[in-house]
């Protein structure tokens, strides 16, 4: 028992130690079983608070829940309070449903935004990245709320941030973050708008990364930047020491504040969390902005890198017990919580006490107002908009309602209790959610809890399980779960957006951007995409075909192309009806993607395989959509 786990230096019998650290570190083990008696206890509640979570058959959901997914690279739509999943977003992946990895149109949003290094790098891997890892998905904000025309998302995985555009619910824009090494944390700035979006480089690396220096950690940077959420061209970055975790903007649009982890630079996960402290690091907005018009900083990739390790103007570094996680502003405007994960406590910062930090010598800590020691693990914190604050355990498997009053009272030495309720979730949750929680219109209605593990709530379906997403009811004093929601790998979080806020199209615009590489192409071959071409355009080895979709029929029954040519079929859908969408299928090409109504789609492949292939549509279109069909002759080289 007392083996060594491969290189963390720490023993079985460490990790099922007493302290907060170690049972964190054990994180599953405590969940299946050793000391997990809490974690089987249910609140029997459900019954009780059950159907105000349910809607009839028909009716509609109060809000809109914008999902991450983790490693499976999308962003979900999901309706609350029915928790019923309304649409998944490719982003990140590639979608076998919609074509995204596959069109042209696609393909251009996942490729123009990259590095050329890397586009050089993924020619050998299919041109684009097939996989990405999606945690955290933000709406755009104006005046401190939600505005409802973008949503933001990071890829861990291969360090981006996509932008969706809410008008028709697809990513328009993916950039790769040149300097930084994996993006975790992102949250787009509250006030004046957005503006900027931030996003953290969690990993540590050498600046450049080019190879000169590999094993020597001390040398190693981590990085933040600035995006601008209009462009989406990167705005500045800022050096800072420690490992970023994640960030909020405050509602003054003066600084952001991130968590950093491992103050100790270490590279392996002894070394990593081996101090007590680590801490926030607060950036000046107006500062940084200054330093890049004076020019003070050194350009890396084209984009200006500031110094913001300690000590630098532009950054202050307020120490936080242990390992602190979530970072979360309050829509009172004026206190942030950082989430202690390893240490038991949150720590309350005062925005307000932030220009003292950067205006004197004054002690970093002195803008913290308040330190609740709330229970095991907490990650991340949410809010009613009534002055209460909820927060994840994720060892405990709770949630803890408390009061900030309360808590800043008990700060200032009074003998008050700031915690109210604590709700039991299953199991080991990690962000949770409030319905318009990150803003300042957070109405005290939902809690979603986003639960790693959901074990035994559940039929088995095998070694892989759902995670588990929990409804609680924040209405009540004592908060009830009143809803399970099994998903799939790994929603990290999610936002809930009021849907008065949110109002997509029905049909596209005609006249959409997305397309506008085909629109340009049809003009320079005579075409119209809406009446199609009777014959392929042919230029060189190059073959265009231009086809309209309406039900149950394309416009070309069959088209004729030879053994070698480089073909690209456009489909424009002239249904101008709500809900009726087509699909083109190009069997034995691995071809398939969905052409929205009003929407064009296109594809470019080569046609290497003599003989009749059958296209069709597989997005059921009508009483004939089985019909919906043509036929690609193939003539070999030869003949
Ligand atoms: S992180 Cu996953 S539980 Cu990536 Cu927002 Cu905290
Ligand atoms: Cu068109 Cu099915």
């Amino acid at each position: 028992m007392s083996k060594k786990l491969k290189s963390t230096g720490l023993t079985r019998r460490d990790l099922l130690g007493n302290s907060t650290k170690s049972a964190l570190l054990a994180g599953t083990v405590a969940a299946t079983g050793a000391g997990g008696v809490s974690l089987l206890q249910t609140t029997g509640a459900a019954s009780a608070a059950e159907g105000s979570s349910a809607l009839k058959p028909g009716e509609l959901d109060e809000y809109y829940g914008f999902w991450s997914s983790g490693q499976a690279g999308e962003m979900r739509i999901l309706g609350v309070p029915s928790m019923r999943e309304l649409m998944r977003v490719p982003v990140f992946n590639r979608c076998s449903a919609t074509g995204w990895g596959q069109t042209n149109e696609s393909i251009k949003i996942l490729t123009e935004g990259m590095m050329p290094e890397t586009n050089e790098f993924l020619e050998s891997r299919g041109g684009v990245y097939l996989n990405g890892d999606l945690h955290h998905p933000h709406m755009s904000f104006t005046d401190g709320t939600y505005d409802g025309r973008y949503l933001f998302m990071n890829d861990k995985a291969n360090t981006r941030v996509a932008r969706v555009r809410c008008d028709v619910m697809k990513c328009d824009k993916i950039i790769e973050i040149p300097n930084a090494s994996d993006i975790h944390g992102l949250r787009p700035q509250k006030f004046p708008r957005t503006g900027y979006v931030f996003a953290n480089g969690e990993h540590r690396i050498p600046l450049p990364n080019d190879g000169q220096i590999l094993d020597s950690p001390k040398d190693y940077v981590a990085i933040f930047t600035a995006i601008d959420g209009d462009t989406m061209k990167i705005a500045w970055q800022v050096i800072v020491d420690g490992n970023l975790d994640n960030v909020d903007a405050d509602y003054q649009g003066k600084y952001a504040i991130s968590s950093c982890y491992n103050s100790e630079g270490g590279v392996t996960l002894a070394e990593m969390t081996e101090s007590e402290t680590d801490w926030a690091v607060i950036f000046n907005i107006k500062a940084i902005e200054q330093g890049v018009s004076d020019k003070d900083y050194k350009e890396y990739n084209g984009i200006p890198v500031l110094d913001g390790r300690k000590g630098s103007k532009y950054t202050r570094y307020v120490p936080i017990p242990n390992s602190p996680h979530g970072v979360n502003t309050a829509p009172d405007g004026r206190h942030v919580v950082i989430n202690g994960k390893l240490s038991p406590t949150v720590s309350v910062i005062d925005v307000t006490k932030i220009d003292a930090l950067f205006d004197s010598d004054a002690d970093p800590r002195s803008c913290i107002v308040a330190e609740p020691e709330l229970g095991l693990g907490p990650l991340h914190t949410a809010y009613d908009g009534e002055g209460n604050c909820y927060t994840t355990l994720f060892l405990d498997s709770q949630m803890c309602k408390w009061n900030l009053e309360k808590a800043i009272q008990a700060y200032g030495g009074a003998d008050v209790d700031p915690i109210l309720a604590k709700t039991d979730v299953h199991y080991q949750p990690g962000h949770n959610h409030t319905s318009m929680g990150e803003t300042k219109d957070a109405d005290g209605k939902w809690l979603v809890s986003l639960n790693k593990f959901s074990k035994d709530r559940y039929i088995n379906v095998g070694p892989l399980k759902p995670e588990n997403e929990q409804l609680i009811d924040i209405s009540l004093d004592q908060p009830e779960v009143v809803h399970d929601g099994p998903t799939f790998a790994e929603p990290h979080d999610c936002i809930i957006v009021h849907r008065s806020v949110v109002n997509p199209l029905s049909i596209w615009n005609r006249d959409d951007p997305m397309w506008e590489d085909a629109r340009k192409q049809a003009e320079a071959d005579g075409v119209d995409l809406e009446e199609g071409a009777d014959e392929p355009i042919r230029d060189g080895n190059k073959v265009r075909v231009y086809m309209y979709s309406a039900a149950p029929t394309f416009s070309l029954e069959s088209f004729t192309v030879k053994q070698g040519d480089e073909v690209t079929i456009y489909i424009t859908n002239i249904d101008d009806v709500d809900d009726l969408t087509h699909g083109f299928t190009l069997g034995n090409h691995g071809i398939a993607f969905e052409v929205g109504p009003q929407a064009t789609a296109s594809v470019t492949f080569t046609a290497d395989r003599p003989g009749v292939h059958w296209y069709y549509c597989q997005w059921f279109c009508h009483a004939l959509h089985m019909e919906m069909r043509g036929r690609m002759f193939v003539e070999p080289r030869s003949a």
